[in-house]
């Protein structure tokens, strides 16, 4: 008989997880069922994990169809999607993957914040279009000499922060706690961080706690000078009024990795010429999305071997 643990699978990996895990258990692919209601019910008895991905987490409603589930490997560091206290309630683990992506994601935050600022999407398009030949590109914003507040100091914050020392910017930092030993000066609200700095990265955790703390006070002490970029959640934002702020030019422009309703993102945002967008790929590197799934793998693994998880929220 096949004693491959069942897994239930919410999300696609790439080939280079998933012939792994095929191999040492039976995969059920939420994301390729056509009925998933049927799906869930079909293999219900059986299934021992769920692997999901941080976007996409696992509902109360999912964890509680599921009796036999002892484990939730989450391939993401952000596991506000997941039900935790649902699972914390059954005795559930879950893991996450922290670490191996804080440096994509530090990355991502610069990169957008230069792309934003120096305008770098519409300057290429003018130079493959051909209009430079016309005329000289628009003059833009620089991002050195600026003040940049980071909303949300925990380990992605932190590496903004260290790649920020090098850009010759006035640094500031809001966290729930005020980390010890920080060279930055610690601002104890949003609205007053928002109001203090040009430039505001935010890398808070996403969830209840968080949602819509980007609002339209902050934005609004931020001001039609001020830049935001944020490569947290788009829970963390009030979008509708991120929107109207940007239409309305009561901020300078925005930087986004992260929006309500992803991959269906509100098309206002596609009008704008104030935005840089990108499709949630702050740790989308190779090296990094490798190292997400085999922590993910290894958390499995470990689980099923009766060792201690490698990396557990709860
Ligand atoms: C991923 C993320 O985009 O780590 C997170 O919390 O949001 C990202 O790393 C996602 O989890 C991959 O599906």
């Amino acid at each position: 008989i096949d004693a491959r643990p069942h897994v239930l699978m919410c999300g696609a990996y790439p080939d280079w997880d998933l012939q792994p895990l095929e191999r040492d258990y039976v995969l059920h692919k939420l994301w390729l069922a056509e009925d998933r209601d049927a799906l869930i019910a079909q293999c219900a008895p059986q299934v021992r994990a769920i692997a999901t991905r941080g976007e996409l987490g696992a509902s109360a409603e999912l964890i509680a169809r599921l009796p036999q589930l002892e484990v939730i490997s989450c391939y993401g560091v952000g596991t506000d999607a997941i039900a935790l206290d649902a699972a914390r309630a059954r005795g559930i683990r879950v893991t996450n993957t922290p670490d191996v992506l804080t440096g994509d994601v530090a990355d991502i935050a610069i990169g957008l914040a230069l792309a934003t600022l120096r305008r770098m999407p519409a300057a290429e398009a003018h130079v493959r279009s051909g209009a430079w030949a016309q005329g000289n590109f628009d003059l833009v914003s620089r991002l050195y000499g600026k003040k940049v507040g980071i909303a949300g100091y925990g380990r992605i914050g932190q590496a903004v922060a260290h790649r920020l020392s090098g850009f010759d910017v006035e640094i500031a930092t809001y966290g729930r706690t005020p980390v010890a030993g920080s060279p930055h000066r610690h601002i104890g609200s949003l609205v007053a961080l928002a109001d203090w700095c040009d430039v505001l990265i935010v890398t808070l955790a996403g969830g209840e706690g968080t949602r819509g703390l980007i609002n339209a006070d902050v934005l609004a002490a931020l001001g039609p000078q001020g830049w935001l970029v944020n490569v947290a959640r788009g829970s963390v934002a009030d979008e509708p009024a991120l929107l109207e702020a940007l239409e309305q030019r009561r901020i300078a422009g925005a930087g986004l990795d992260v929006f309500w309703n992803e991959p269906r993102i509100d098309p206002r945002f596609l009008t704008l010429d104030n935005v840089v967008l990108q499709p949630h790929h702050g740790s989308g590197t190779e090296e990094t999305r490798r190292a997400m799934g085999r922590l993910v793998r290894e958390n499995l693994a470990a689980h099923f071997a009766g060792q201690p998880l490698l990396t557990p929220v709860v």
